[in-house]
């Protein structure tokens, strides 16, 4: 999968995603990431990316003319046309859901907004979908298309070795993960639970997925109601929290 990040700070992408996980997919060319730097499709010889908005108030706003340069030069190599999601606070919300649509994806261009925002015809001529990756404002849109990244890279296949998917293509099911425990047994006198010292795998499978249950219903109850529990999870979250009353 390949993505483009259009961004006043490209440097800040590989110092991010160039390590771990993510470096280690790009090596391999599982992922391409390219930060490509708007202003250098300024047209000024200043290299001016952004003005004063129209109808005066504060602040200053990205320009169209080197957006959508930047954004025609990766096109104008291409047989196709990739989507181009604009990170703003007034997109659609990231979630699980959106991340695994997006995955499907074989081209994926990120617009990285600053300032005030961006000339809404670069909205209206280029950008197919607003995405926010949360309820609250940041100085630019780079966070977010790196969280985007990485949330999306995890998916394809390839980029988690198999030890570090299985957690992920067996357990996320919209439930939060259950307790995990490592060595020493015993920590400032609390003890590791009783049934994952017992080798027992049915008990600890069972164990684990209650624990998932009563997490989510106590932590995160609205992602509880979005799921439709089977009868067996119905009886294993019953009895998790009968036990705790
Ligand atoms: N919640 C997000 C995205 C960008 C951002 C910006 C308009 C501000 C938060 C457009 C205003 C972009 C988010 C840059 N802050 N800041 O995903």
């Amino acid at each position: 999968m390949r993505f483009d990040v259009l961004t006043l700070f490209p440097e800040l992408f590989d110092a991010v995603l160039g390590e771990s996980i993510i470096g280690r997919a790009r090596e391999n060319n599982i992922i391409e990431i390219n930060a490509i730097n708007i202003r250098d499709f300024s047209d000024n010889k200043h290299r001016k990316v952004d003005d004063y908005p129209y109808g005066g108030g504060g602040g200053m706003v990205m320009m169209a003319q080197p957006v959508c340069d930047a954004f025609d030069s990766i096109v104008k190599n291409l047989s196709y046309k990739p989507k181009l999601i604009y990170l703003s606070p007034q997109g659609r919300v990231l979630n699980q859901e959106i991340v695994k649509e997006l995955s499907k994806e074989k081209h994926l261009v990120l617009l990285c907004g600053h300032y005030e925002g961006i000339d809404e015809r670069i909205i209206e001529e280029i950008v197919d979908e607003e995405i926010s990756i949360g309820d609250y404002v940041l100085t630019g849109g780079e966070l977010p298309a790196m969280v985007l990244i990485d949330a999306v890279s995890r998916l394809i296949p390839g980029v988690l070795s198999g030890e570090e998917s299985y957690s992920q293509e067996s357990h996320y099911d919209g439930l939060l993960e259950y307790p995990q425990y490592t060595r020493p047994y015993e920590y400032k006198g609390k003890k590791v639970p009783d049934v994952l010292m017992s080798g027992h795998h049915a008990n600890i499978t069972r164990w684990r997925r209650q624990q998932s249950l009563k997490r989510t219903y106590l932590k995160r109850p609205d992602l509880l109601e979005k799921l439709d529990l089977g009868k067996e999870d119905k009886e294993l979250l019953r009895e998790a929290l009968e036990r705790s009353e």
